[in-house]
């Protein structure tokens, strides 16, 4: 069960922020209205939500996920890939201070984003991207070794983030997509298979009782009921324009 999220208004500097995308310019005012229910679905998750204030200096600020990986016992402070975003640690780690007595911390030349980690029980895969470098992936193994968990690299060939195209459900149950779907890495898990045209819905994320997904992906919302699920359905066009997605928005803890 997760009992705390941590998410972060998007300011209005979000619009100058990173993307690789052709969708367009984001509409503030629509980005700020899907942020809101997200929270509101976060929230009817039933866990505590810690709202952090936009940060004009970061224009990315709002993909909180990046900024650090969370356990149960211990938090590590990344070392976030794209400079422009690097900053967004000092903020976070102050507010994990609330909540956690012991860090680990990624350290240069070793980046790492969390959007690049997947957690699935006591095994972590890391995915090597243009924001993860092999040096930070290897700090990161070894502490979480260190830590007693399970750790696995996997070099990306095309996702954006590790998490742009899995994620984990529990109970083995593993969604993916794209490159994902016949890496041996995760050929053990219990596959619901998400297709090329619906690769974005590939990020969603399990909270508690409930499977949060973009909405607009009626094929990934049936597999997920079909599987048992219960889902809340999301707009996200304005946090996909900027490469975000579900996952990318709040920290989960
Ligand atoms: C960036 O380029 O860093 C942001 N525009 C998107 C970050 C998405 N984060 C994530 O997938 N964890």
């Amino acid at each position: 069960m997760f009992k705390n999220v941590i998410v972060k208004e998007p300011g209005k500097s979000y619009l100058n922020g990173l993307t690789t995308t052709d969708l367009g310019k984001p509409i503030y005012e629509l980005l700020l209205e899907q942020h809101k229910s997200y929270v509101e679905a976060l929230e009817k998750c039933g866990v505590e939500v810690t709202y952090l204030p936009p940060s004009e200096e970061f224009p990315d600020s709002t993909f909180v996920e990046d900024a650090a990986v969370l356990t149960p016992n211990f938090a590590v402070v990344t070392n976030p890939g794209a400079e422009s975003r690097n900053g967004e640690i000092v903020e976070i780690e102050e507010v994990l201070k609330g909540f956690y007595d012991k860090f680990h911390t990624i350290q240069a030349p070793g980046t790492l984003d969390g959007g690049d980690v997947l957690q699935a029980e006591d095994h972590f895969y890391i995915g090597i991207s243009e924001r993860t470098n092999e040096e930070g992936a290897r700090q990161f193994k070894e502490i979480m070794e260190s830590e007693g968990y399970q750790a696995t690299i996997i070099p990306l060939k095309e996702f954006f983030h590790l998490k742009t195209g899995i994620a984990y459900l529990g109970n083995n149950k593993m969604v993916v997509a794209g490159e994902f779907v016949e890496h041996p890495a995760f050929a053990s898990y219990d596959q619901i298979v998400i297709g090329k045209e619906d690769e974005y819905s590939a990020n969603c994320i399990r909270m508690n009782d409930f499977v949060i997904i973009p909405a607009g992906y009626p094929e990934t919302k049936r597999k997920l009921e079909e599987a048992g699920y219960e889902t809340i359905e999301l707009e996200m066009s304005e946090v996909q324009k900027h490469d975000g997605g579900l996952s990318c928005l709040s920290l989960r803890f």
